[in-house]
């Protein structure tokens, strides 16, 4: 096995305590990778004026993979009462670090694997969503701009309400942007087997967009004949991803549509305490547990560690050690069934540290 090299970036809040918890998996395991820890978050932009200082940047650079813990993405009430005035001045200025290394690395693909681990009827799906354009490519105005007015006011609401007050975003993909993430979709779909790709968008009223969407997805889908792929509205997907989530293989979505479902694939999931993520792009990559850095939770001890360890499973099928992700995957399921071995939020009374260990035990048994 060929050796590899992970970035390890703890980040704020809870961050620290559940890539902790979670890390030491790795050696249980016995994999050939070196961990370099490095600095991120809320804490470097105010003692270095960046949450992202170049150190970082430059390990991230010569890195296999990144793992993220949790990052502040907008400083909260308590968080700015700390500062100093003229820092407390420049805090608008605080751009959330997963966005900057979004933006850098150009990730544009935001995997969220959803699967059973609470029990019932097994499901394994996964949501992709595109994370550089759509509804979130930045045109977004808080008055409709003179230029794009007349586009806008036969619209009977804006004839009464006036281009003063009227608002618009802009939902835009490319060419580019639909072809490399539906082709994301169906590599990924080969490589775990998964036979159908679903595009959640919404052709019964944004009809021209989509069918621009569906030419693509067309032309992509001939090259992976053995799978499958439909078009369905978004709000159907989010119906059916509650009522029968074991009938999804691979859900692609643009980038607001993507947001919402892969929140909504959390809830199927049980909760952020289980949800991991992967974004990837061509030149980079980086893992994180889907939840936030929880700061009223640090330090407690109650952080739910299972997401980080998904995470790190996640990361090692990515690095290319997929038989230990799987042992990872094994080890958490066997946790999960067991109430008295959770963190409170999945309804137990384990603490970050005995769930943690419950997993490592699994792992190595
Ligand atoms: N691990 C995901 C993450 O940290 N996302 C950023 C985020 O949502 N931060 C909100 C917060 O931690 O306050």
């Amino acid at each position: 096995m060929t050796s590899k090299t992970v970035a390890v970036l703890p980040g704020d809040g809870i961050g620290p305590e559940v890539l902790d918890a979670a890390l030491p998996v790795i050696d249980a395991l016995g994999l050939p990778i070196t961990l370099e820890h490095g600095d991120i978050g809320w804490e470097f932009w105010r003692t270095e004026g960046t949450p992202v200082p170049q150190r970082t940047w430059d390990l991230i650079g010569r890195s296999d993979a990144v793992l993220l813990g949790a990052t502040t993405s907008k400083p909260g009430r308590e968080a700015l009462a700390d500062l100093e005035p003229h820092l407390r001045e420049r805090a608008p200025q605080y751009v959330s670090p997963i966005i900057q290394l979004r933006q850098r690395l150009d990730l544009f693909a935001n995997l969220r694997p959803v699967e059973s681990y609470l029990g019932g009827t097994p499901y394994r799906f996964c949501v992709v969503r595109e994370n550089t354009e759509g509804l979130y490519a930045g045109l977004d105005w808080d008055r409709v701009p003179e230029e794009m007015w007349p586009l806008v006011a036969d619209h009977p609401n804006a004839r009464i309400s006036g281009r003063e007050a009227t608002t618009a975003s802009v939902r835009m993909l490319t060419r580019h942007g639909l072809d490399r993430i539906l082709r994301f979709a169906f590599e990924h779909a080969r490589a775990h087997g998964h036979p159908r790709v679903t595009l959640a968008d919404k052709p019964n009223v944004l009809r021209q967009s989509s069918a621009y969407a569906r030419e693509r997805l067309e032309e992509i889908a001939a090259d992976y004949p053995e799978i499958e792929y439909e078009i369905l509205n978004v709000d159907a997907v989010a119906l059916w991803m509650a009522r029968r989530p074991e009938r999804f293989g691979v859900i692609v979505a643009e980038n607001m549509f993507g947001d919402i479902l892969s929140d909504l694939g959390g809830g199927v999931m049980g909760g952020l305490g289980l949800a991991p993520s992967a974004n990837i792009g061509e030149n980079g990559n980086y893992f994180e547990p889907v939840h936030g850095s929880a700061p009223a939770l640090a330090g407690t001890g109650r952080a739910n560690p299972i997401a980080a360890f998904l995470t790190v499973g996640l990361l090692l099928e990515h690095l290319g050690f997929g038989e230990a992700a799987g042992q990872v995957r094994d080890a958490v399921s066997h946790v999960t069934r067991r109430r008295d071995r959770v963190t409170y939020d999945l309804g137990g009374s384990a603490t970050t540290a005995e769930c943690a260990a419950s997993v490592l035990d699994a792992c190595r048994a």
